[in-house]
């Protein structure tokens, strides 16, 4: 393929230098290839015409589609946030379904489709980010645009039986359809993608991995995303975390770091650090939790419940178990600076991640680069992560079982010096290989590998030419 590679994302960064693991992988695959990345732009307009608006950058285009307040409300705070990323976490119970949706949430793919197709080049190659845009291949397609496209879904794909509580299903299976990569996070999702498809009568596996759908053949592959491990190794020694927290020296921490998101298991991992409290001994040493979790779609109901659980439930557990000189939950809901974050990781004797269902979980993977390799701390990883598919030396728990929690705490915290460095070891030499520029490489390699026709592809071009 020699066309420029197109990439479009929800989120775009506005200055010229993004900082964070993906939007940097993104910005160094432009910079190095040249390019185009197109995003909403943050700012809500009262009409958005079908004009990009430029951004500034540096050796490739940036361009932002605008949003209006219906937009807003409807596409992203609407199907995506209400329908789809429920649905896709497991939680059907959680789908909020609005007739105004799906008519927004589609509409918005197909003005971003028209407005792309207006500029994109036949040999273009468009790689799109994230459940935002699921419809936007097939839009794409009927705008004429013939290029390679390739999706990247960063959350689960949905169970199975989870489908069946979405009205549009079979649409649903036909917008992954139109893409010629699926890229999905973990084996296991790749395994349900294409049981869906089995069960839903609509695909055929062929020899060469693809699937078919009608006349439409696509790969379906496990591509994990990484961090930029490097950089945040580097970043953790930057400050002393210990002085940050002010922890005296007969003080230990937990840290747990999660966007306030009722897939990330909070409750059940605050539930399981106050079992771990009751059966502890009075000892010398305390241990406190540390619960940084930033505010996030303030504006769905469901996740105004959690916020309200979550200060419950620490109110109870701190209410059982404070002194007067210690508080066992430090629950800060606001965001903290990445470097803050990095040396927050690397003081913490665990790193405690328990999501109930999470596409990867990078979390994980910042609290192992982080550690001092010479007396690293634990990492507690929920089974239901899919980071738990390639961290297999953590410690694995199930995020419903509060017991199973409280017992790796306490492993963790007693594990031996050697124990430690072995698991730590393993899992640091994964994250720094399978980071977040080899994954960008390998999406974007299976997107421009050029495929030899197999015998079927040539059955139907020779159908095609005596038509
Ligand atoms: C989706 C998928 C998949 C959090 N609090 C603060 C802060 N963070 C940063 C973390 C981490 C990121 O946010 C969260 O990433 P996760 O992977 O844990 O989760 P999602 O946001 O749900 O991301 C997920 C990911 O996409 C990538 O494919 O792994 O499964 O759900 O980087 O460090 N960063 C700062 N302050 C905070 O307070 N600076």
């Amino acid at each position: 393929m020699t066309g420029r590679l197109i990439v479009v994302s929800n989120r775009i960064p506005m200055g010229d230098v993004p900082s964070g693991g993906l939007v940097v992988a993104i910005h160094e695959a432009l910079s190095e290839r040249g390019g185009l990345w197109i995003g909403a732009h943050p700012d809500v307009v009262d009409e958005a015409t079908e004009e990009f608006a430029d951004l500034p950058s540096n050796g490739y285009e940036k361009k932002a589609f605008r949003i209006t307040e219906e937009d807003h409300q409807t596409h992203y705070l609407g199907y995506a946030n209400s329908v789809l990323w429920p649905l896709c976490h497991h939680r059907a119970d959680l789908l909020a379904m609005e007739p105004s949706y799906f008519p927004g949430y589609v509409a918005l793919n197909e003005r971003v489709a028209r407005m792309i197709a207006r500029i994109a080049e036949p040999e273009d190659m468009i790689w799109v980010q994230d459940y935002h845009f699921l419809p936007l291949a097939q839009a794409l397609r009927k705008e004429g645009v013939t290029g390679r496209i390739g999706l990247f879904l960063h959350i689960p794909f949905p169970h199975a039986g989870d489908l069946d509580a979405l009205s549009e299903r079979e649409l649903f299976l036909d917008w992954f359809a139109a893409f010629d990569m699926v890229g999905l996070q973990t084996q296991a999702d790749v395994a349900r993608c294409l049981e869906t498809f089995r069960s839903a009568g609509k695909g055929e596996m062929m020899l060469d991995g693809r699937l078919k759908v009608g006349k439409r053949k696509f790969d379906v592959l496990s591509l994990p995303i990484g961090i930029d491990a490097e950089r945040f190794a580097e970043m953790a020694t930057e400050h002393d975390g210990r002085s940050l927290l002010n922890l005296s020296p007969r003080e230990d921490i937990i840290i747990g770091v999660d966007r306030l998101d009722y897939s990330k298991g909070l409750p059940g991992r605050f539930r399981g650090f106050g079992r771990f409290l009751d059966m502890s001994e009075e000892g010398d040493r305390r241990v406190s939790l540390l619960q940084i979790a930033p505010p996030t779609r303030e504006d769905v109901a469901a996740y105004a419940e959690i916020r309200d659980e979550l200060e419950s439930l620490s109110g109870k557990i701190n209410g059982a178990h404070t002194e007067l000189d210690w508080t066992p939950i430090r629950y800060i809901h606001r965001p903290v600076p990445r470097d803050t974050l990095a040396a927050l990781y690397r003081v913490s004797r665990i790193g405690l991640v328990t999501p109930l269902a999470d596409g990867m979980n990078l979390v994980a993977k910042e609290y192992v680069a982080a550690q001092d390799p010479e007396d690293p701390g634990v990492l507690v990883l929920s089974r239901t992560a899919g980071a738990a598919e390639q961290m297999e030396e953590a410690l694995l728990i199930n995020p419903y079982d509060a017991d199973d929690i409280a017992r790796a705490i306490a492993r963790g915290l007693a594990m031996p010096l050697e124990e430690r460095r072995e698991r730590h070891k393993a899992l640091l030499e994964g994250v720094m290989r399978d980071n977040v520029s080899a994954w960008c490489e390998a999406c974007l390699g299976w997107l421009e590998r050029p495929r030899r026709p197999t015998h079927e592809d040539a059955q139907q071009s020779q159908a095609q030419e005596t038509t």
